[in-house]
């Protein structure tokens, strides 16, 4: 009998990491994921993984360790020898990110050092996936594609820059199988609930419920390309899978306005978006990203590789999820 692929994946218990998890034990892989010491429960995506019938969760095992801890990540790397590595942690948003500058540069941007080294120092032929942004193009003006300067308007997109370049640089001067995704903005019922597509279909289904009667929200104008969840942790593990290390940018080629997205999910549950959002400016960011519209043409001609969940349906299974979660439903369907 062959012996199943090892996956690590760093960032297991977020939105992609889930899916990820998700969809490697469903191939057949051991996944192995990291995960973070927290004084609440940090596992509620993962969780049902354990005890879906359809997957072999005995195969999904998690380990302690931060991806700031570099003595950890070449310890567990040594003990695990995975044959995949994606890097998923990542302190991943945007505003957040103009707060905590260091700890974003450290986590968004040095750990995929310590990923690097310590795949370099233990086995060269561990391939490296790195979960790259369209944050690095932030004021470049669209379509966005692998060939798009880097322009980024945030910590955030300065620190993935630096991941994104130690990534090709670890790939041309050791021969590394190391890739970069650069993801446009992707989305699901797993999408953390500060972001801003899932603060809004949240604040639908909880309106819709009387529940709430108010949204506070930040700037409207900006554009954004926002595809589906699943689709793009599919695009991660096809980059791994070619036959060269190469970047790839994903994304749907759509562009939708903040005010686009609150219409079509208040719209959906019956119900008018101007008559309860409100402004406030402390969802304002010192410097915004105005415009990310993508264009996935090599990923589709290389990869074979496609957005299909497009924008409309895209808040449609959103505002279904979160109006079904009051309703009861328990977290593992979605
Ligand atoms: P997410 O939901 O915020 O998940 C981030 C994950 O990283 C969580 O599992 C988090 O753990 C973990 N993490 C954060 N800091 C860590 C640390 N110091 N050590 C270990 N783990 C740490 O993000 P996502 O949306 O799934 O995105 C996945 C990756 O893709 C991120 O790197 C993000 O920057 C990047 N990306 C996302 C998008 C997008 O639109 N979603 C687009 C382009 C790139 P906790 O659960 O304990 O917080
Ligand atoms: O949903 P967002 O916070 O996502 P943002 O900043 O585009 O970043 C996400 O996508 C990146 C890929 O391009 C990832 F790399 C990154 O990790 C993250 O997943 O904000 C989207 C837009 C922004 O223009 C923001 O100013 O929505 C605007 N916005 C308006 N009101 C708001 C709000 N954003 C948030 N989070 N909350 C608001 O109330």
């Amino acid at each position: 009998m062959t012996q199943p692929k090892r996956a690590l994946i760093t960032g297991v218990t977020g939105q992609d990491g889930s899916y990820m998890a998700q969809q490697l034990l469903e191939k057949g892989y051991e996944v192995h994921g990291l995960v973070r010491r927290s004084s609440s429960f940090n596992r509620g995506r993962i969780d049902h993984l354990h005890h879906d019938d359809h997957l072999p969760g005995k195969n999904l095992f998690l380990h302690y360790g931060d991806v700031t801890d570099a003595a950890r990540i070449h310890q567990l790397i040594s003990e695990l020898r995975p044959h995949e590595v994606y890097n998923l942690a990542a302190q991943s948003h945007v505003r957040v990110s103009f707060d905590e500058p260091l700890y974003t540069a450290e986590a968004t941007g040095i750990s995929t050092l310590n990923v690097l080294e310590a795949i370099r120092s233990v086995d060269k032929s561990i391939r490296f996936y790195q979960a790259s942004t369209s944050e690095m193009f932030g004021a470049s003006p669209p379509p966005q594609n692998e060939e798009t300067p880097f322009y980024p308007r945030s910590p955030y997109g300065a620190a993935k820059v630096y991941s994104y370049w130690i990534t090709r640089n670890y790939r041309e001067a050791y021969d590394m199988f190391a890739v970069n995704g650069q993801l446009f903005n992707h989305e699901s019922p797993r999408r953390g609930e500060t972001f801003v597509t899932r603060k809004i279909t949240m604040a639908v289904a909880r309106i819709k419920k009387g529940l709430q009667s108010e949204l506070w929200m930040g700037n409207l104008d900006s554009i954004r390309d926002w595809g589906y969840a699943p689709e793009y942790t599919d695009g991660m593990w096809r980059m791994l899978q070619a036959s060269e290390p190469d970047d790839f940018v994903l994304a749907t080629g759509t562009a939708y306005t903040i005010k686009d997205f609150l219409s079509l999910a208040f719209e959906h549950a019956g119900l008018n978006w101007e008559e309860y959002v409100k402004f406030d400016p402390k969802f304002l960011r010192p410097t915004e990203v105005d415009e990310l519209i993508g264009d996935a043409g090599k990923a589709k001609a290389k990869l074979g590789w496609e957005a299909k969940v497009h924008p409309p349906e895209l808040a449609r299974i959103m505002v279904d999820a979160d109006i079904a979660r009051l309703d009861g439903a328990p977290e593992g369907q979605f």
